[in-house]
């Protein structure tokens, strides 16, 4: 099957050239990397010549800190945001008036391919400051024409109340959060008929999730819930997002180019076949990027999504090729685990894992929360189960401790699921 970037038009072309030349012209550090690789601007005459140049990585823009990588003037930026750093040091990205004209248009193509109308009522509880969740989609949502309530995150009560007394519509957050959102609406609500409040859309996004996790939500809330990715370094939220088919994520492509690499060798991959997404933006003026090498693992979809879009989808992101675990020799992703565990009925999505290294080898104990209070048999019973549901989707014995509901913790923004020890 053949690779990526297909579907270009002329007019990706003619973007994908114009940030060329601005990166040769007014980044040193990107002019030397392309005379490295032997490639210059005028190179770059079809979609194939993109395998040309050089990838990007998250080092380069931390070495590049904090405006080594800029392709404007200082005094052209009007906002900066930053990365949080979680995979070491922060790195600051930067946007001029056009970029985030550019962002706001995006992020409002998104949600309105999310089913959200002028009019709508838009909660957001994503964090606002230096992470792009928050303004991101304050800014689509205002400039999509619907009521934005710019809500934060935490405070769960008020954020139910806010929900109910304003008539929110659609909400963003984390998935992790809407699980917990869910569970306390649920609490509040015992006893009382319908569903608490007027949502028609959950927007969520900015950590890996699995369709387990989906039919909870969506469950729980009585609402579909959409994928939404994207990442700071290129934008923030509205790279892509599912549509209400839930068949993939339609990709942005008049800002973006998309490839899959095989993370080792940096091959191209075919499409269907899942590698690491790489990402050249079409349009930033401040911090364009070339081939960046994102670390989320995923696959383009062949063909066409039901919903009539025809452009890229790519699937939901497995997660980044560094929250991968190593435990006793086999691969293991968290989400694979969340995977497993959503198999089990009366487990909730409330989980963690703990890695434990002995004499260089890993161990891996999931302690999971049951949906409700059970005896000491029941939650017996559901440990020996959750330990076959893993045992068939990695091939290992994990050790699993079913805990009773609300013993761990929740997160307000990304959740932290892996916790690491070192063992005696
Ligand atoms: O998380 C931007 C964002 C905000 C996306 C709100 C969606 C909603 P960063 O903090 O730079 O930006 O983190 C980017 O988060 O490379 C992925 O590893 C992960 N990520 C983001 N969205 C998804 C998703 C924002 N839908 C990093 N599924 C990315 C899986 C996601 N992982």
């Amino acid at each position: 099957m053949k690779a990526a970037h297909r579907k270009e038009s002329g007019q990706q072309m003619e973007k994908l050239r114009k940030t060329v030349n601005r990166l040769w012209d007014r980044v040193p550090h990107y002019r030397e990397k392309m005379e490295r690789a032997g490639v210059g601007p005028t190179d770059i005459r079809s979609p194939e010549d993109l395998g040309k140049l050089p990838f990007t990585t998250k080092q380069d823009l931390r070495d590049a800190y904090p405006f080594g990588l800029l392709a404007c003037d200082r005094e052209e930026l009007l906002r900066v945001h930053a990365s949080s750093g979680t995979t070491g040091k922060m790195t600051i990205v930067a946007y001029t008036k056009n970029d985030l004209d550019a962002w706001k248009d995006c992020m409002a193509n998104c949600l309105s391919i999310a089913g959200v109308t002028p009019g709508d009522t838009l909660q957001v509880m994503f964090g606002y400051g230096l992470f792009t969740g928050g303004l991101g989609f304050h800014y689509g949502g205002e400039h999509l024409g619907a009521t934005v309530i710019p809500s934060g995150t935490g405070f769960t009560e008020r954020q139910i109340q806010l929900m109910q007394d304003l008539g929110s519509t659609a909400i963003a957050c984390t998935p992790s959060y809407a699980v917990h959102l869910s569970e306390v609406l649920a609490s509040k609500r015992e006893g009382q008929p319908g569903p608490g409040h007027s949502l028609k859309v959950a927007i969520l996004g900015a950590e890996p999730w699995t369709e387990a996790l989906r039919q909870t939500v969506q469950a729980g809330l009585g609402v579909p819930a959409l994928d939404i990715f994207g990442l700071s370094e290129v934008m923030g939220p509205g790279v892509a997002i599912e549509c209400p088919r839930q068949d993939g994520l339609h990709l942005n492509e008049e800002h973006f180019m998309a490839e899959i690499i095989d993370p080792v060798s940096g091959e191209l991959l075919p499409d269907g076949e899942e590698g690491e997404l790489v990402l050249t933006t079409l349009t930033k003026e401040a911090l364009p990027l070339i081939r960046y090498r994102t670390r989320d693992l995923t696959r383009i979809i062949p063909g066409r999504c039901a919903c009539g879009r025809d452009g890229i989808r790519i699937a939901r992101i497995r997660g980044r090729s560094d929250d991968m675990l190593i435990i006793k020799g086999v691969n293991v992703f968290p989400t694979q685990v969340e995977a497993a565990l959503g198999k089990v009925e009366g487990l909730s999505m409330n989980y963690a894992l703990e890695v434990s290294e002995h004499r260089f080898v890993k161990d891996l104990a999931v302690s999971v929360e049951s949906v409700s209070s059970l005896g000491e048999l029941q939650m017996e019973r559901l440990e020996r189960e959750a330990v076959r549901a893993l045992h068939e989707a990695l091939g290992l014995r994990v050790a699993v401790k079913v805990l009773l509901p609300g013993s761990l913790e929740r997160f307000e923004g990304k959740a932290k699921r892996v916790r690491v020890t070192s063992g005696a």
